[in-house]
C-alpha cells in the first residue's frame, strides 16, 4: 500500500483552516489539521511544497517511521509551523490507519478508558449579569465546567470576552480576531486586572455555589509574581485551573508561581514538542497539559507527552478553541478517551458553516464529549461547501499597555 496523493485544502468557514488529504492507491482517504492562525498559508506551503512530494509512494501504514522521518529529516526542528505539518501528516496516517481497520481511532490506541470527556465551554460578559446570563446558558446546553472571562473596567477590549462593542461599531468576536488585513489592538492592565477577577468569581461562587467546575484564562499577560498574587487571591474560589498565568518561555518562573499557591496550573497551548514540557513536568509545576494535536505533532506526539505527564500526575486539558479544526479537534477526542490521565477537554463549539465543511461523528452530551464509532477519525471533508468559503487574510488580536508597550496577547 502507497500514499499516492498528498494535497493541502484551504477553507475559511468563518475561520481559516488548512487541511491535508492524503489518498492512498487503494482510494482510501485521511485527513490532517495544519491550521496555525494567523500564519495559515506557511503551513499550507511546508505541507505543499515541501511535504507532500516526499510522503508519495510511502507506507501509509508506518506512522511512527514517517513522523521520525519529518522530524529529524527537517533538520531544522520544532516550532509551530513544522509541527503543525508533521501533525496533519500523522493525523491523516491514524485517519486511514483506522478507517482499513475498521475502527474508530481511540481503539487502535489502547481503546476506551471512560465513558465520555469533560469538556468546559466558555462564559464570558460585559458586565457580572451579562457573564452570569452566559454561565446559565452553558449550564442549559449541559455543559458541567465552564471558564469564566469578564470585562474588567479600565480595560477597553478584552481577550475572551464576547460582543463587547468595538470603536468600529462592530461587535468584537474575540476568537477569529478582526478579519482584515492588520490585527485588532486590544489593551491591558495588570493591576486592574488584578483588583477585578477575585470579584468577578466571588459573585459567581456566591450564585453557582461550590461544586461548579470553574477555569479562567490568563492568556500570558502577568509576571511570574504577579501570576503568584492573583492565583492566591482566587484560592477562596477554589478554581478546576488557572491557565497561561505568565507565558511559559522561562520556565523556572512557574517555580515562583508554584511556591506562593495551591490554585491548580494549565500550560502548553502554544508549545510545540515534549522538550516544550519537560521542564513544567519533571519538577511538577503545573497540573494539566493543554497542548493541541494540531500545533504538537499529532496524535503519536500527544500520547508520548501524557506518558511523561502521567509519571507526575499531570494530567490532560488539550486546547479546543475554533481555531483547530474539526479533524484535530477529533484527533485530541480519540487520545483523551483512550489515555489514562485525561483530565478535562476545552469545547468551543465550531460555527455552523465550519460544521457544513466538516461532517463528524463527534457528540456533546450532558457535558461529555465522544469522538463517535465511525472508522479512523470521523470527520469527512466536504470539498463543495468548502469551496464557499475561499481564505480570507486574518489576524489574531495584539494588546498594548495604555501608554502604547506592546504586551503579550
Ligand atoms: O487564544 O486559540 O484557551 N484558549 C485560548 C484560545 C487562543 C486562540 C488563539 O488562536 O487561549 O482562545
Ligand atoms: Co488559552
Amino acid at each position: 500500500m502507497k500514499i499516492a496523493s498528498a494535497e493541502v485544502l484551504i477553507t475559511s468557514p468563518t475561520r481559516n483552516f488548512v487541511t491535508l488529504k492524503l489518498t492512498t492507491d487503494g482510494g482510501i482517504t485521511g485527513l490532517g489539521d495544519a491550521t496555525v492562525n494567523g500564519r495559515e498559508l506557511a503551513a499550507a506551503s511546508y505541507l505543499r511544497d515541501h511535504v507532500a512530494p516526499l510522503l508519495l509512494g510511502l507506507d501509509p501504514h508506518r506512522i511512527e517511521d514517517t513522523w521520525q522521518y519529518l522530524y529529524r529529516g527537517a533538520y531544522w526542528r520544532r516550532g509551530p509551523i513544522t509541527m503543525a505539518a508533521i501533525a496533519a501528516v500523522d493525523m491523516a496516517l491514524w485517519d486511514i490507519k483506522g478507517k482499513i481497520a475498521g475502527l474508530p481511532v481511540y481503539q487502535l490506541i489502547g481503546g476506551a478508558s471512560r465513558n465520555g470527556l469533560l469538556a468546559y465551554g466558555h462564559a464570558s460578559g460585559t458586565s457580572q449579569s451579562g457573564l452570569s446570563e452566559s454561565i446559565h446558558e452553558h449550564l442549559e446546553k449541559g455543559y458541567r465546567a465552564i471558564r469564566v472571562q469578564s470585562a474588567i473596567p479600565g480595560i477597553h477590549a478584552l481577550y475572551g470576552v464576547a460582543d463587547q462593542p468595538q470603536a468600529s461599531g462592530e461587535r468584537y468576536d474575540y476568537e477569529p480576531a478582526g478579519r482584515g488585513a492588520r490585527p485588532v489592538e486590544e489593551d491591558w492592565d495588570t493591576a486592574a486586572y488584578i483588583r477585578h477577577v477575585p470579584q468577578v468569581f466571588e459573585a459567581v461562587r456566591q450564585e453557582f455555589g461550590a461544586e461548579l467546575p470553574l477555569l479562567h484564562d490568563s492568556h500570558h499577560r502577568l509576571t511570574p509574581i504577579e501570576a503568584a498574587k492573583l492565583a492566591r487571591r482566587l484560592e477562596p474560589y477554589d478554581l478546576f485551573w488557572l491557565e497561561d498565568c505568565t507565558p511559559a518561555e522561562n520556565q523556572q518562573g512557574l517555580r515562583i508561581v508554584r511556591q506562593h499557591t495551591t490554585t491548580p496550573l494549565a500550560i502548553g497551548e502554544v508549545f510545540n514538542t515534549v522538550w516544550d514540557f519537560q521542564q513544567l513536568i519533571t519538577e511538577q509545576l503545573i497540573d494539566y497539559v493543554r497542548a493541541a494535536a494540531t500545533h504538537f505533532g499529532g496524535i503519536t506526539a500527544l500520547r508520548k507527552v501524557m506518558d511523561l505527564a502521567a509519571q507526575y500526575q499531570i494530567r490532560s486539558g488539550f486546547h479546543g478553541p475554533t481555531d483547530i479544526s474539526p479533524v484535530g479537534f477529533a484527533a485530541q477526542l480519540h487520545v483523551g478517551l483512550a489515555i489514562h490521565n485525561f483530565g478535562i477537554q476545552e469545547y468551543m463549539e465550531h460555527s455552523s458553516a465550519t460544521n457544513e465543511v466538516f461532517r463528524q461523528s463527534m457528540t456533546f452530551k450532558d457535558g461529555y464529549l465522544h469522538p463517535g464509532e465511525t472508522p479512523g477519525l470521523g470527520v469527512e471533508f466536504d470539498e463543495s461547501a468548502a469551496a464557499q468559503f475561499p481564505y480570507q487574510p486574518a489576524y489574531l488580536p495584539v494588546s498594548r499597555l495604555h501608554d502604547g508597550t506592546m504586551h503579550d496577547w
